[in-house]
C-alpha cells in the first residue's frame, strides 16, 4: 500500500487557508494509502512562540485532524517530538543539503526578512532539511500540501536524486507534491495579495472563529472594482479568492462556481452566498472540535500514533546510519 504522509506546525490558530488547503485533503488518502499526519511541533520552535500557546496549539490540532475526518485507527497521527527519529535523521541529512538551495528557499526569504537580521534563527533557514527528513522516514509517495510548502518538497525530490545517486542505491522513495487543484493558496481578507497565514493573522477566518464573526469577516472582505465575479487573480485578486473559497468548500471546479455567479452582479450576494458555505461547514467541524478536546482522548491517540510512527521511523533510520557508514551495532 502506498503511504501518505502530512502534517502542519502549531504555530498559531489554524486559519481558513490551513482547512482548505491541507486538512480537508488529508482525509482523502486514509481509505487509499497508509495516511501518516503529524504535529509539527518541532517546526513550531523555528520562529519564537510561547511554550503554554505553543503547547495548546499542539492539542488543538489533534482535535482539528479528528474533525476534519481523520480516523486514528486508520491514520498515525503523531507528534513530531514523540519520534526521536526526526532529530537524528536531521543531523545526517544537513550534510547532503546546501546553503545555496536553503537560502534560496520562498518561505525563509519571506520569514527572515521581516526579522532583525541578527535574531534569525538556524532552525528557520535549515528547516528544509528537518521536512526532508519527516518525508523520508516514512518512505511517503505523496505528501499533500498547500501551494506554499511545494518548493520544500521539490527540495527533498532533489536530496532523494543526490542521496541515492552518491551511495548507488535506491534507499529514499521519490515523493510526490499533491497540490489541491482549488484553494491551494488562500489570501487574506484584507488584502488578497499575500496568504492567509497563521503567523502573520491579518485577514485570517480562524477555525475556531464565532460563526457570527465568520459572516462579518466575509461580508466585509476586501474586493475589487467592478460587479462582475469571475476569476482574474490579477486583476480581481478579492472576488478570485472569494471564488477560491466557495468552489473548494463546495467542491466544485472555479468554472463551475463562475457559471452559479454569472448573472449576480452584486458582491454583496455574493459575499453572503460564499459565508454562508463557510458556515455550513464549520458547524459540523467545530461542534466536532470542541467534542474530541472534551473526550480526553487526545494522548491516547498520541501515544498509539507515536508507537506506530516510532516503530516505522527507527527502521528507516537504521537503514539510512548503516548507508553512510555509521556502525550500527546490537
Ligand atoms: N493560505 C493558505 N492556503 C492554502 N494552504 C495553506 N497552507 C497554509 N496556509 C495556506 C497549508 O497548510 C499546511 C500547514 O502549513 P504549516 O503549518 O506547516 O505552515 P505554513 O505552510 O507556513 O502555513 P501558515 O499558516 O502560513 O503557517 P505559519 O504562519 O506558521 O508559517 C501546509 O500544507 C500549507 O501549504
Amino acid at each position: 500500500m502506498k503511504r501518505s504522509l502530512s502534517g502542519i506546525k502549531p504555530t498559531g490558530n489554524l486559519t481558513l487557508g490551513n482547512y482548505i488547503g491541507a486538512l480537508k485533503n488529508f482525509k482523502k488518502y486514509q481509505d487509499d494509502y497508509e495516511n501518516f499526519i503529524f504535529i509539527a511541533d518541532l517546526h513550531a520552535l523555528t520562529l519564537p512562540i510561547d511554550p503554554i500557546e505553543l503547547r495548546n496549539n499542539t492539542k488543538d490540532i489533534v482535535a482539528f485532524y479528528i474533525a476534519a475526518g481523520l480516523d486514528p485507527e486508520k491514520t498515525t497521527i503523531f507528534l513530531q517530538s514523540d519520534v526521536s527519529a526526526h532529530s537524528e535523521i536531521n543531523t545526517i541529512l544537513q550534510n547532503y543539503l546546501y546553503m545555496g538551495e536553503l537560502s534560496r528557499m520562498t518561505q525563509f526569504k519571506d520569514k527572515s526578512k521581516k526579522m532583525n537580521e541578527n535574531a534569525i534563527g538556524l532552525g528557520l533557514f535549515a528547516y528544509p532539511v528537518l521536512m526532508c527528513g519527516d518525508i523520508l522516514l516514512y518512505d511517503a509517495d505523496v505528501v499533500p500540501v498547500g501551494e506554499d510548502q511545494k518548493q520544500h518538497v521539490e527540495l527533498c525530490r532533489d536530496l532523494v536524486h543526490r542521496f541515492n545517486n552518491r551511495y548507488n542505491k535506491e534507499l529514499f522513495k521519490m515523493p510526490e507534491p499533491i497540490i489541491p487543484k482549488v484553494g491551494a493558496r488562500i489570501m487574506s481578507l484584507s488584502d488578497p495579495t499575500r496568504k492567509m497565514s497563521k503567523s502573520d493573522p491579518k485577514g485570517d477566518i480562524f477555525l475556531k472563529d464565532d460563526l457570527n464573526i465568520v459572516r462579518k469577516k466575509i461580508m466585509s472582505a476586501v474586493t475589487d472594482l467592478g460587479s462582475d465575479i469571475y476569476f482574474d487573480p490579477v486583476n480581481k485578486p478579492g472576488i478570485s479568492n472569494l471564488l477560491q473559497i466557495y468552489a473548494s468548500l463546495k467542491e466544485i471546479t472555479i468554472k463551475e462556481a463562475e457559471e452559479i455567479f454569472k448573472d449576480c452582479h452584486r458582491y454583496g450576494e455574493f459575499k453572503k452566498a460564499v459565508a454562508d458555505v463557510v458556515i455550513e461547514v464549520l458547524t459540523p467541524f467545530q461542534a466536532k472540535y470542541k467534542e474530541v478536546l472534551a473526550s480526553g482522548k487526545i494522548d491516547e491517540i498520541l501515544n498509539e500514533g507515536a508507537r506506530r510512527a516510532n516503530y516505522i521511523a527507527n527502521k528507516t533510520l537504521i537503514k539510512v546510519k548503516k548507508t553512510v557508514g555509521l556502525y550500527v551495532h546490537k
